[in-house]
């Protein structure tokens, strides 16, 4: 199956006039509405939240997990540890002005301002499974680019062999930063990283919004990494640093519990957790109260195109 060969010919001018019409029809909404202030000449658009993308055509028979579900049972420990608090606290969160560092074993290091995530990279729809290591499962719609592309942009030298993120840290804004039982012990600001190969992959993607509109905050706005074939913890939220690295970076969930946790993550239902089986999950926003969807897990979340990427590499000692 064809989940990320997203090519020009894929896209109808029909989808892209659609986009247009529907972002336009948005700023007059938004114009219309005379009781707001001014829309001073600086910041002509300081409302808009939609965004332009080519929209995904083939991933269209995966069920979508409700959006209030996607936006409001969240992981996003900085807000606090419930499912409920990151919607709960998180829009506070400054996400402009914001900039993103890429640096470390580049040629071209690079500096990003909010404008360039929305406008430098042509942005696409990307329609993944979504899988926690807590064993629940979504389907979401994200939009964004492949990091491949920033990535070529800034040129990694021969001694780049991983790539490292970090999450804002701003005490004042994140809660979870400045109360260790309320950011649930971790030591901040959050991490992740990837192989190089892993942040080349084209499934690997910076998401800076999903069902059409910029992202929230409790979804990590206003950029985070989606790895849709490893676990959730690895898909870095509100990302302020990217860098590029010799040594393998130690990931947040590893120097937390790193019998539980590894570098690797990817989803598969033979490697339990300790705590936990993984051979199955919860399908959120699916089924009712009283009676729980649960499906199969499948390797690597079902992306088996990765495969050939830990050839050789015993994913059980590798978790
Ligand atoms: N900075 C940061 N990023 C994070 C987390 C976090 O607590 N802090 N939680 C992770 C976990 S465990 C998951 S499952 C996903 C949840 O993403 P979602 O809330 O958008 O579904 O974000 C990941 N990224
Ligand atoms: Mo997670």
């Amino acid at each position: 199956m064809r989940r990320h060969k997203l090519t020009e010919n894929d896209v109808t001018p029909e989808e892209i006039f659609y986009h247009r019409r529907k972002l336009i029809a948005g700023l007059g909404a938004i114009g219309g509405m005379s009781l707001l202030p001014q829309i001073s000449q600086a910041d002509p658009m300081p409302q808009e939240n939609l965004l332009l993308f080519k929209k995904d055509s083939l991933n269209t028979a995966l069920s979508l997990t409700p959006e209030d579900k996607v936006t409001g049972y969240n992981n996003f420990y900085e807000f606090g540890i419930d499912k409920g608090s990151p919607a709960q606290y998180a829009h506070t969160l400054k996400t402009a002005p914001w900039q993103v560092e890429i640096s470390g074993e580049v040629e071209k290091p690079l500096i990003l301002d909010l404008q360039d995530l929305y406008t430098r990279y042509p942005l696409q729809e990307r329609i993944y499974r979504f899988r926690c290591v807590e064993a629940w499962a979504m389907v979401i719609p994200w939009i964004g680019f492949e990091l491949n592309a920033l990535l070529r942009e800034v040129r990694p030298t021969s001694r780049a062999k991983y790539v490292e993120f970090e999450t804002l840290y701003d005490p004042e804004q994140m809660p979870g930063q400045k109360n260790f039982f309320w950011g649930g012990g971790i030591n901040y600001p959050y991490r992740e990283g990837l192989t190089i190969a892993e942040a080349m992959h084209p499934l690997t993607l910076l998401s800076v919004g999903l069902y059409g509109k910029k992202l929230t905050p409790q979804n990590g706005a206003p950029i985070r990494l989606v790895v849709p074939w490893k676990y959730g913890f690895k898909s870095i939220k509100s990302i302020v640093k990217i860098r590029l690295t010799e040594t393998r970076p130690l990931n947040t969930w590893q120097q937390l519990a790193p019998h539980e946790y590894g570098f690797y993550a990817n989803v598969n239902p033979n490697v339990p957790h300790p705590r936990w089986s993984q051979a199955s999950e919860r399908v959120i926003g699916a089924g009712g109260l009283f009676n729980v969807k649960r499906q199969p897990t499948l390797l690597f979340n079902g992306y088996d195109e990765v495969a050939s990427l830990y050839q050789g590499l015993d994913l059980t000692v590798n978790y």
